[in-house]
Order: structure tokens, then sequence, then C-alpha cells
């Protein structure tokens, strides 16, 4: 299990907050996904083997937002 808080500066609302959860929490071996709207982060518990963190990246940027630390 991984937990990670990534930065997710176009964060603004309660509209991204419920884009950005409702996109990642369906995916496969996410556990938690929340987004801190005054911090602009998504804070995340998710299993590395069946949710990548490039698949939480790909489908926060489906949506929308940049994330400008992939790595
Ligand atoms: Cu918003």
């Amino acid at each position: 299990m991984s937990t990670r808080t990534m930065s997710v500066p176009e964060i603004s609302c309660g509209h991204c907050k419920s884009s950005i959860e409702g996109a990642v929490s369906p995916l496969n071996g996410v556990k938690k996904v929340e987004v801190h709207i005054e911090e602009r982060t998504v804070e995340l518990d998710y299993d590395g083997t069946d949710a990548t963190f490039d698949a939480i990246v790909a489908a926060i940027e489906e949506q929308g937002y940049d994330v400008p630390d992939k790595n």
C-alpha cells in the first residue's frame, strides 16, 4: 500500500474536489482519495500494483487538471 499526497495547483473549489474524487475513487486498488481544497492537494492511499500512480495521474488529467509532479 502506498500513501502519497500530490500537488494539483489548479484545484480551487468543491467542483474540483468532486470531479477528482469521482474520477479516482472508482479505480481498482484505490483505498482512499481525498482532495484538500485549501492546500490544493490530493491525498492518496492506493495499492501500487492494481492502481499505479501513472493511472491515477491520468485519471486526474482527464478531468482537465495538470499534475506538475508526475514522478
Ligand atoms: Cu473547482
